[in-house]
């Protein structure tokens, strides 16, 4: 059977921007993330975007022994493909953020193909109270904060990731990230079918209008023709109408709590799952169907 209807969800289920204060579901160590993970595979997800955290204080943790804490009980739980972040948190250098992808070798990994202010300061008034000291410190630096990826970095991970058979979601916060991304293609360093994820509504990068999702889907048109597949993801509360309009379109699909906590106006999502859920009847109510983990590797022909 064809595969033109098929809609890839991928589910990140935790990130390194999201604080424990935001959200009580929020996973944090271990086993909720090895939990959070299998529920969204089996509720549809065909890609699991991982990160990992200290269990104590959910802080970031970027060394290969926080993943193996869960990656081995989400490798046996599910045939979801695994990605595996090296964006890290946007504090880490990028010899720190590539080690875990180097390390497990997995199916995906992300790469991020641009450097871009990251704002999160404006959320540190919103709260008033943080559970743990690192959380509002955290916020507060990103007036200052730019997440870097400059072309040397991207060689870097690419290189380092290459030669283990892993492909890349190549995360596009803006246009010139994928002039960025055509850049490579042309010095024949990136191989296609490109699975560019654009991502929409972070301070520092392109918006949320509808005119932005035009206007990212027409380049990649024009830079990749039929040599990209296209996902989206939207920050915040723009998530599911951002799905809605690129699932239309004929994209893919990126939820998960890394990306927004919510579930509705003013209502956290309780899990990742739920997310993947509404991606799910966003998609069916389109007429199309939910990718199964084997026919994303088809369509992105990972390694399997
Ligand atoms: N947090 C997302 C907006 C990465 O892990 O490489 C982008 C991301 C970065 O997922
Ligand atoms: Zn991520």
């Amino acid at each position: 059977m064809s595969n033109e209807n098929k809609v890839i969800i991928t589910c990140a289920i935790t990130g390194a921007i999201h604080t424990p204060t935001m959200s009580p579901y929020l996973p944090i160590t271990p086993d909720q993330i090895a939990a959070e993970a299998l529920a969204a595979a089996e509720a549809g997800a065909a890609i699991l975007h991982l990160h990992a955290r200290d269990p104590e204080t959910g802080k970031p943790d970027q060394t290969p022994e926080a993943f193996a804490r869960f990656l081995p009980r989400v490798k046996q739980g599910t045939k979801a493909a695994i990605n595996i972040t090296t964006g890290g948190s946007p504090y880490m250098k990028v010899e720190e953020r590539v080690r875990p992808a180097a390390q497990f070798k997995p199916e995906v990994a992300s790469l991020n193909m641009g450097s871009i202010n990251f704002g999160l300061y404006h959320l540190a008034d919103r709260y008033k109270e943080f559970k743990f000291d690192w959380e509002k410190p955290h916020l507060e630096a990103t007036r200052d904060l730019v997440f870097r990826n400059s072309f040397r970095d991207i060689e870097y991970i690419l290189k380092t990731c290459y030669d283990n058979g892993t492909r890349f979601e190549f995360e596009c916060y803006d246009i010139a990230h994928l002039y960025n991304l055509a850049h490579f293609a042309e010095r024949g360093l990136v191989k296609p079918p490109f699975f560019v994820q654009s991502v929409f509504g972070l301070l520092g990068g392109i918006g949320t209008h509808p005119e932005d999702v035009m206007h990212m889907k027409r380049t990649a048109d024009r830079l990749f023709g039929d040599q990209f597949r296209w996902s989206v993801l939207g920050a915040g509360g723009s998530q599911l109408r951002i799905a809605a309009q690129a699932a239309a379109m004929g994209g893919n699909i990126r939820v998960g709590l890394e990306d927004s906590l919510w579930a509705g106006k003013g209502r956290l999502a309780t899990s990742n799952a739920e997310q993947v859920a509404m991606a799910r009847k966003i998609i069916e109510g389109l007429g199309k169907q939910v990718a199964t983990p084997d026919e994303a590797r088809d369509i992105l022909e990972l390694k399997g």
